[in-house]
């Protein structure tokens, strides 16, 4: 166990380093306070949900892998896993769920049949918790996304059949948001595209557009339901042409008046989205973020605290807009534990609004509009040594959750009592059983 007092001392020394350099760690962490992390239900049973025993992610473009035991596969052990991670948080977090994730008591609901009264128990769950939630529809591990074109499918059928899913999503979100007092971001993604080059590029776009249109044709009030689109560069199955592009949905969210979700893991290697922050929000309200990790053509690795995480929050609070960029978390690793996965990966963005929020920005401001950019870069430089991790620790103290390594111990007992006592279904195993 990290010593009380120990974290005490070394948040005052601190507090003393910062305070020298105009900063006050006390007001930071009540800003910090306020930044509410959207954890992802999926990481917990790697995208596969509760509409069928065993279900599992399918296509898409999006894939898991791993085999860590213990992945969550009833609504009570999901619950559990969640409300563990939270423990293991300082501050309030949200919850964001997908449609796959009703409370479906072992119906077969098709997509184009959920209800409010399939998520209510989330709901009353989320009351309890006093948090609030995000959502989103799943157009994905269907047979009528197997072609890869959902509501841009050329097949109006399967595009109708979409546009009633997605339609549904919004109505239960909005419900959410009326019911918890928070609004609910309801974010959709598409997993439309094609492996090859195509030759209709433009067909695809267009109905896809119609859709959004048709799908957005009900209003909901603001302060219960927004409404969010996600673009993407490629998937697996979609190298050669993404429907929703980023051009695509920024188009559409500046015309419409949409959120713009920005997945840290959807656009080229060595493009930032903390750089497209500010530019978006000239012409947006609000954006959502989806952190994530790319590594090399996969974009779903568990957050850790490089660059990337730091541009973002840096960003996000320069600009002065905490409140009008929305942060979730997306990745999905079942090669460790995923409840572990989870904390790490929200740990790691707190801990960048904290490394942002003790920047003492205005000095390095008045440095940039002086010219003086070597003593701009020589305290960008001094401020990654400035003891931050003093800081969260301290945080960590004040919420009454394990502050440094302790965590990990609780991840470890954790594995060991709950975890490893769940019945352990894994491709292989399942094929034997599927083979008997
Ligand atoms: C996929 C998108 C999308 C999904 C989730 C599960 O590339 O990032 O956000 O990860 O909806
Ligand atoms: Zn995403």
């Amino acid at each position: 166990m990290i010593d009380k007092k120990a974290i005490e001392n070394e948040y005052q020394n601190a507090k003393a380093q910062y305070s020298a350099l105009g900063v006050n760690t006390n007001e930071v962490l009540s800003k910090l306070d306020k930044i509410n992390i959207s954890l992802h239900c999926w990481q917990a049973d790697d995208v596969g949900g509760f509409e069928t025993p065993d279900a599992e992610l399918g296509g898409g473009g999006i894939q898991v892998t791993g085999n860590c035991q213990g992945k969550a596969k009833t609504i009570g052990q999901l619950r559990n896993d969640i409300e563990k991670a939270m423990s293991l948080l300082p501050g309030k977090q949200r919850l964001n769920l997908h449609a796959i994730y009703g409370d479906f008591e072992g119906k077969k609901i098709d997509r184009d049949q959920i209800e409010v009264k399939h998520f209510q128990s989330w709901i009353d769950w989320a009351k309890r918790l006093g948090i609030g939630m995000d959502f989103n529809p799943t157009c994905f591990s269907h047979p009528y996304a197997d072609d890869n074109f959902t509501l841009s499918s050329k097949d109006r059928v399967i595009r109708n059949f979409w546009i009633e899913h997605v339609k549904r999503t919004r109505k239960i979100a909005a419900e959410m948001g009326k019911q918890l007092g928070t609004p609910v971001i309801n974010n959709i993604w598409i997993p439309d595209g094609s492996k090859d080059t195509p030759v209709d590029r433009n067909t695809h776009r267009t109905l896809l557009k119609e859709s959004l249109d048709e799908i957005f044709s009900e209003e909901y009030p603001k302060k219960y339901l927004k409404d969010s689109v996600e673009s993407k560069l490629f998937g697996i199955g979609s190298e050669s042409m993404v429907v929703g592009s980023h051009e695509f949905y920024m188009g559409y969210a500046v015309k419409n008046n949409k959120l713009i979700c920005l997945d840290s893991g959807h656009f080229h290697p060595t493009e930032q989205i903390g750089d497209k922050i500010s530019s978006l929000l000239q012409f947006v309200e609000e954006l959502l973020l989806h952190v994530s990790r790319g590594v090399r053509w996969d974009s779903d690795h568990v957050v850790i605290f490089n660059d990337e995480i730091q541009l973002i929050a840096q960003e996000i609070v320069r600009a002065n807009v905490l409140d009008r960029v929305n942060i979730g978390l997306d990745y999905f690793d079942g090669s460790l534990n995923r409840i572990g996965a989870l904390v790490i990966g929200a740990r790691a963005t707190q801990l960048a609004f904290l490394f942002a929020l003790l920047e003492p920005t205005k000095m390095l401001k008045e440095f940039e509009e002086s010219g003086k950019n070597f003593e701009r870069l020589a305290f960008l430089e001094l401020l990654k040594t400035k003891p931050f991790g003093a800081v969260y620790d301290y945080y960590c103290l004040i919420n009454n959750v394990p502050a440094g390594e302790d965590y990990i111990k609780e991840i470890q007992k954790y594995e060991v009592d709950v975890l490893s006592k769940r019945t352990p279904v894994n491709n292989l195993s399942k094929k034997l059983m599927e083979a008997d």
